[in-house]
């Protein structure tokens, strides 16, 4: 064993992005749709007429939140992609499910039925800002403005899937 200790490391390990411009994140939609589409939130805010939502949410930990979000109706954004149903057809948009991940994992569930304006018609919104804050460098957070409690709020989506829930059989 040498007595010497080891050469100290260097005190700032700069990183291959050190200097880099932050990542632009993008995101995913796909599923059952006739046009999948790879967005970020700067693709978001030119893309889609903006909303603007002064919303209140309550977390189970933190008590209730107070924020204003602005972006495009989630509707809107996905007319574009195409679910794959006939647009006719009331009972067949009916059917269809929407998942939306965040960057760690979290995961919620909608129905197409949420959003459609013939049924829920809610402003379910794909945030490009955060209380005036560009989120292009944190990604796009869902904002369900009808929604008392904060878990749907997704924050840094990676990924929304869209297509039709699975016939139910008896077991
Ligand atoms: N990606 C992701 N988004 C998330 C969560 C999470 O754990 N991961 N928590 C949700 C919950 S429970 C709440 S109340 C809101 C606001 O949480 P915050 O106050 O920690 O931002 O974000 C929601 N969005
Ligand atoms: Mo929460």
């Amino acid at each position: 064993m040498s007595r010497l200790s080891p050469p100290p490391r260097p005190v700032a390990v700069r990183g291959p992005s050190a200097d880099a411009p932050p990542a632009v994140r993008s995101f995913l939609i796909g599923g059952q749709l006739h046009r999948p589409l790879t967005l970020t939130v700067a693709d978001l805010r030119a893309r889609w007429p903006q909303r603007h939502a002064p919303v209140v949410f309550d977390c189970a930990t933190n008590g209730p939140q107070h924020h204003t979000f602005d972006g495009p109706l989630l509707r809107d954004v996905l007319d574009e992609a195409g679910p794959a149903f006939d647009a006719r057809r009331r009972k067949d948009r009916s059917r269809f499910l929407l998942t939306v991940t965040g960057g760690d994992g979290h995961h919620t569930v909608l129905s197409w039925a949420e959003i459609d304006a013939d049924f829920g018609n809610a402003p379910i919104l794909l945030a490009t800002a955060l209380d005036g804050e560009p989120l292009d460098a944190a990604g796009s957070q869902l904002v369900v403005p009808s929604d008392r409690c904060g878990a749907r709020y997704i924050s840094a989506i990676t990924r929304i899937w869209v297509g039709p829930c699975p016939e139910p059989r008896e077991r």
